[in-house]
């Protein structure tokens, strides 16, 4: 079975609606242009929410091959949960993908693993495929070394859920996220491999072999084709290397 490469970018609270349609069809000219070189590989951007429904106008009105989606999702349905942002509403706007437990929102946010759990079954109910973030700071890779934070997180994000779904992993450090301090490809690769182990574990060798684990923190063109090298690392997800039109096109271009 081949996992086709995801390179997904995370805008996080950069470039308002009006930036978002100037990038995506920047970006589309420059993907255009390279074609033959990405065709196996897919690509998504994630900006903030106001941005969505211009990206889902521009990408439907000109049936970009650009996927994209949220930052977040609410692990409810509606109601009285002012701020929040619903499946149903990211679903309407046809997004694919919704990004979940980012070290972001766990650090700043209060997101535990049960909340970024209840939050993934809400991205797959509503037919949202979750990238279900993990990673260890710096203190835990000293006390526990590199597998054991991101696999225990990851085990709770699991628990409950029936194979069949789509699925992606982002493993990001904590230390590596905006550091410029990327982990190295054979660390990427040891961690990546960990948890494609516990989604074997809770889901099965099928779902295993079909989930896609990213690794994210520090993704740049110039260290991109290293990571895409490791047989566990699917793709990238880039934070800071995402806001810049070439610099990402580049690291879509990895081969
Ligand atoms: C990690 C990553 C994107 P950056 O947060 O999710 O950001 O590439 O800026 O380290």
């Amino acid at each position: 079975l081949t996992r086709t490469p995801l390179i997904a970018g995370n805008w996080k609270m950069n470039l308002d609606h009006l930036q978002a349609i100037a990038f995506v069809q920047k970006l589309a000219w420059s993907l255009d242009d390279a074609k033959h070189d990405f065709d196996a590989v897919e690509v998504a951007v994630f900006p903030p929410f106001t941005d969505l429904r211009s990206v889902q106008t521009l990408v439907s009105a000109d049936k970009l091959s650009l996927a994209y989606g949220g930052q977040d999702i609410s692990q409810h349905e509606s109601g009285a949960y002012t701020g929040e942002i619903s499946g149903a509403f990211l679903a309407q706007l046809d997004t694919k993908y919704v990004i979940i437990g980012h070290s972001e929102r766990r650090t700043l946010h209060g997101e535990t693993d049960e909340i970024v759990a209840a939050k993934t079954k809400a991205a797959i109910g509503h037919g949202i495929v979750p990238i279900v973030c993990v990673g260890e700071t710096s203190d835990d890779l000293e006390k526990f070394g590199p597998s054991a934070v991101p696999v225990a997180q990851l085990k709770v994000a699991l628990e409950g859920l029936k194979p069949g779904a789509d699925m992606v992993v982002a493993y990001e450090p904590v230390w590596a996220i905006g550091s410029g301090q990327a982990a190295t490809p054979e660390q990427a690769q040891t961690v990546c491999a960990a948890l494609r182990a516990v989604v074997s574990e809770a889901l099965g060798a099928d779902a295993a072999a079909a989930t896609r684990i990213l690794y994210g923190g520090s993704v740049k063109s110039g260290n991109i084709a290293g990571f895409m090298r490791e047989p566990d690392v699917d793709g990238a997800l880039v934070g800071g290397a995402s806001l810049d039109v070439a610099e990402f096109a580049a690291i879509v271009r990895y081969q």
